[in-house]
């Protein structure tokens, strides 16, 4: 078995301390963070997904291999922002109220950091109250919205009607994502950009940089 299989494995199995072990030894050895990624976590999780769905796995063992995953994703995160990237706008994100899930909010965020992009990252189960406050406080370029839940996911227009209420709807983009969402919600809900997975994400505010600023 290849040391990429542990760590899918690891996460699968629901062994948080073999998942940061065998991360240290796939970075010793100058496997990419991507590799890392595509190849092991999101495929582990995927599983943990599925044995869930599936009634195999509760809740307790998914908030384990979540928190081996997060600790994994901490330890890769210096390889996806390391480098001399130019510096770029402000990003507030968080995950919209009720919703408890981060892996992905963390995961967006890193690569937005990757990217130069700095990030406010207000964790989860944030009250639209709260994302417009630091709207008007962070004064952002961007606002970014996840939900994994599709009971949550519609809690998402208040955020949008609320910043709408306060008067600041013009001065940030409001992004969408996470697993229910698509883009004819984003759409219909007047968001002005989603994103299917992280690295559409990076894509996703460089296209609306570019064709806000020129850069
Ligand atoms: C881990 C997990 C949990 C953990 C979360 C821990 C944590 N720290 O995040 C715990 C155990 C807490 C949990 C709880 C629950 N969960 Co849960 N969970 C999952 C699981 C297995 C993985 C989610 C995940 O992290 N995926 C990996 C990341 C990398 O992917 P991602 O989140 O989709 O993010 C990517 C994209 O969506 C996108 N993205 C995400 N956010 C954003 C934001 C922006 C702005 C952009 C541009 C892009 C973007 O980019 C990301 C990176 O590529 C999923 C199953 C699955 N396969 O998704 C179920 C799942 C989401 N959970 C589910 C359920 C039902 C629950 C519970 C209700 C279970 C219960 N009975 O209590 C509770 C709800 C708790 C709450 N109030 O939130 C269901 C949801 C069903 C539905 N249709 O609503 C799922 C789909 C499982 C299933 N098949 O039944 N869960």
């Amino acid at each position: 078995m290849t040391l990429l299989e542990e760590l899918k494995n690891a996460i699968i199995n629901v062994e948080p301390k073999k998942a940061e072990e065998t991360t240290h030894l796939l970075l010793n050895q100058g496997v990419g963070a991507a590799d890392i990624l595509n190849q092991a976590l999101i495929p582990g999780m995927d599983e943990v997904g599925r044995l869930f769905k599936e009634g195999e796995y509760y809740v307790p063992e998914v908030l384990v291999a979540a928190k081996a995953m997060n600790a994994t994703l901490n330890l890769i995160e210096p390889l996806l922002i390391q480098g001399d990237v130019p510096r770029r706008g402000k990003i507030v994100i968080g995950t919209v109220e009720g919703d408890l899930h981060d892996i992905g909010k963390n995961l967006v965020s890193m690569m937005w950091k990757g990217a130069g992009y700095t990030i406010v990252d207000l964790g989860v189960d944030v009250t639209p109250e709260r994302f417009v406050e630091a709207v008007r406080q962070e004064k952002p370029d961007y606002l970014a919205i996840s939900a994994l839940l599709t009971s949550t996911m519609l809690h998402i227009p208040a955020v949008i009607q609320a910043l709408q209420a306060a008067g600041l709807r013009d001065d940030v983009k409001v992004l969408v994502g996470g697993a229910p969402l698509s883009q004819p919600f984003a759409n219909e809900i007047g968001a002005d950009g989603y994103a299917a997975d992280a690295t559409d994400a990076v894509s996703l505010v460089r296209r609306i940089d570019l064709e806000e600023t020129g850069t």
